[in-house]
């Protein structure tokens, strides 16, 4: 049977969802057969548009409870990381939109506070929900406004430092707040470290089916809810609690503990939440459920259960539709481990994201020399640090989005001590449907001004190999070597090198120099020719290394008559801006015009949609370009400088 015939014949009961309240109201068997049509549904949406699929088909279950349980939006539900909400945004009236998700205009993959008023936060980085939760748990006590907190963290995200950071404010405050532990035992990957272990020691305990059992014993007999049903709940536990100790790690923090429930029944969440509701301070509900629950290609698929299929997926299977192509993440794993071969003291770090980023191939080929530190990029920097200490090299692999949470340890743990530490961000810039949180538009003007960081923007195979090497074999200080999303460019080969900057294109007339900064090398080519078209001479080059401004771009810069930048980047603080501030140091009177990103929200979308919307495309540069030189011509104006913060756009 097709998932579409599957869906005609059962998503009866799912078209009568319009709201939280529609859920309440239904039965046992009701429930059972919705929760089977939203699997049904998610699957066949999800298939064609890509998302995260295996994280929402573990939460169905925990979802319609908390649903039944508290009251949506005045009770706050709050989702952390934002990926596993989509059985949220179904019950709550969004059902419609899911055919476009995370397209143009469509359905975000996260939380939206423009879609619902059932969506508060607009998360997508990890392990805030608890802080959230904390801040309005306070402010609800303040007020006295007698609403329920809840928020739901997975076994990957408490692995954050922020969510302990929350957790031991959270149990000194003492608030009314319910913390909905998902622990299906993975990230992408399974979840490692010392809290993991603990969970899974107790999912892997003989005693835990019978925990299970005992639990819902107590809780079909027991007719009262509230603190009594607490009660009920935490002997069962303390009786339990010699077997299987784990729990009692969350009760030494002070925060009372329920569980562990199967996540899959949803009698039993319901109960355990009530109970958590109505206990009068915070509550850690533990649920264990399984990543993909209901859908074998997800439940058996090794590497990440389905987390997040970039694409539309072919439901037998589970497999990519699109054809595989060669994407910028492959050549560095493959350049990483060749380096690896030749250097020992080469090592790998990755927050959780193993597989993403590639250095997971590092990782089978040299099993011991990388380290999967979890969801915990400030950690993994500083440990970067030490281990740079320590005599090794090592490169942190992480999403250019991600490594802003470190900035302070990049800045003064690893800079200000001059450590060899590469920090290799893919999916830099524009990266398209997962939105604005999770655009890599940030790095090159955030981490410009870290002093002594030096950051390489490879624009094809080629370079990205080189300038990985050049990067580790620097020795006194920090590296940052940034990539875009997708399938790896052309190669480009230069004409010629100046210093580190790679000539493009030349010509006889020397009116244009185009700065195309990293990916952007094949557009600066095709601006040229348009512009070559209009009778302008334009020169391209790739600075490579944009930060520290190649002395060689300033000399290059004084021998033409404009110069654009083009970057996928914010445009306050990045290449351009800097450029232009480096010619102004030097005298070098030349005008500047510099084209990147606004420092804005900017939607979800494809890449090249974005682009295009934010005039990033070769027609648009090259009419710019063009617009420029030819006024230049027209008014003819000695040139200047432009002044200090010169863009009236940000
Ligand atoms: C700060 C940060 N780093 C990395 C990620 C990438 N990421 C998204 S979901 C995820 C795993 C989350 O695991 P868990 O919280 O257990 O949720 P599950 O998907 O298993 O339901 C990771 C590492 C992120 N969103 N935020």
């Amino acid at each position: 049977m097709s998932v579409d015939e599957d869906t005609a014949n059962h998503g009866r009961l799912l078209g009568t969802v319009r709201g939280p309240q529609d859920v309440k109201r239904m039965s046992a068997e009701q429930l059972d057969i919705l929760a089977a049509e939203i699997r049904d549904f998610l699957i066949a949406k999800v298939s064609r548009t890509g998302g995260h699929v295996g994280p929402n088909l573990g939460v169905v279950e925990l979802t319609l409870a908390m649903h039944r349980v508290f009251d949506s939006p005045r009770d706050r539900l709050l989702f952390d990381t934002g990926h596993q909400a989509y059985v949220h945004k179904i019950l709550t009236g969004r059902q419609d939109g899911f055919d476009r998700l995370r397209q143009r205009g469509g359905l975000s993959g996260y939380p939206s506070q423009a879609e619902s008023e059932h969506d508060l936060v607009e998360n997508s980085h990890a392990s805030t929900a608890l802080s959230y939760a904390d801040g309005l748990a306070k402010a609800y006590a303040l007020r006295g406004e007698q609403r329920s907190v809840v928020a739901v963290v997975g076994d990957g995200a408490l692995t954050g430092g922020m969510c302990w950071e929350a957790l031991n404010n959270i149990a000194t405050a003492g608030n009314s707040l319910v913390i909905v532990v998902n622990d299906n035992g993975r990230s992408y990957s399974p979840t490692i470290g010392g809290l993991a272990d603990h969970l899974s020691s107790l999912r892997l305990n003989p005693g835990y089916e019978k925990v299970l059992d005992t639990v819902k014993d107590a809780l079909g007999s027991t007719p009262l809810v509230g603190r009594p049903m607490y009660e009920v709940l935490h002997a069962v536990k303390k009786g339990i609690k010699d077997a299987v100790a784990p729990q009692a790690m969350f009760e030494d923090l002070g925060i009372k503990y329920v569980g562990p429930v199967d996540g899959h029944d949803l009698e039993a969440v319901e109960s355990a939440l009530r109970a958590a509701k109505n206990f009068g301070g915070p509550v850690i509900v533990h649920a264990v459920t399984r990543k993909g629950y209901g859908y074998r290609p997800a439940e058996e698929d090794e590497a990440d259960c389905l987390h997040g299929p970039g694409g539309a997926f072919d439901v037998e299977t589970g497999k990519l539709v699109a054809a595989p192509s060669v994407k910028w993440t492959h050549v560095f794993a493959d350049e990483l481990v060749a380096i690896a071969d030749e250097r020992p003291d080469v090592v790998g770090i990755t927050a959780a994201m193993a597989e993403p980023t590639g250095i997971a191939k590092l990782a089978r080929k040299h099993p011991g020399r990388v380290y999967d530190v979890g969801i915990a990029e400030q950690h993994a920097a500083t440990s970067a640090a030490g281990l740079a200490l320590g005599g090794l090299h090592p490169v942190v692999a992480v999403y250019a989005t991600f490594l802003n949470r470190a900035f302070d340890q990049v800045l003064l743990d690893v800079a200000m001590h001059k450590l060899p530490v590469t920090f290799v961000l893919d999916r830099a810039g524009i990266t398209g449907p997962d939105g604005p949180s999770h655009y890599g538009i940030w790095d090159m003007a955030v981490f410009g001004v870290v002093p002594g960081l030096r950051i390489a923007a490879p624009r094809d195979a080629a370079t990205l190999r080189e300038e990985l090497r050049e990067a580790v074999a620097v020795d006194d200080g920090p590296t940052i070597v940034r990539f875009p999303t997708g399938t790896v460019a052309a190669d480009l080969p230069a004409l010629r090198r100046v210093g580190p900057v790679d000539v493009l294109a030349e010509s006889p007339r020397t009116d244009v120099l185009l700065v195309a900064v990293g990916s952007f090398g094949h557009l600066g080519m095709e601006v040229a020719a348009r512009v070559a078209e209009q009778g302008y001479g334009v020169t391209v080059v790739d600075p490579r290394w944009v930060r520290p401004v190649p002395a060689e771009l300033l000399e290059l810069a004084a021998g033409h008559r404009l110069v654009v930048t083009v970057e996928d980047g914010v445009r306050v603080g990045g290449v351009g801006d800097a450029l232009a501030q480096a010619m102004r140091d030097a005298d070098v009177r030349v005008p500047l015009r510099d084209l990147g990103v606004p420092a804005d929200w900017h939607p979800h979308g494809t890449r090249a949609q974005i682009l295009a919307d934010l005039g990033l495309t070769a027609q648009d540069v090259a009419r710019d370009v063009t617009g420029w030189i030819s006024r230049l011509d027209a008014e003819p104006v000695e040139p200047v400088s432009l002044p200090a913060g010169g863009s009236a756009q940000n």
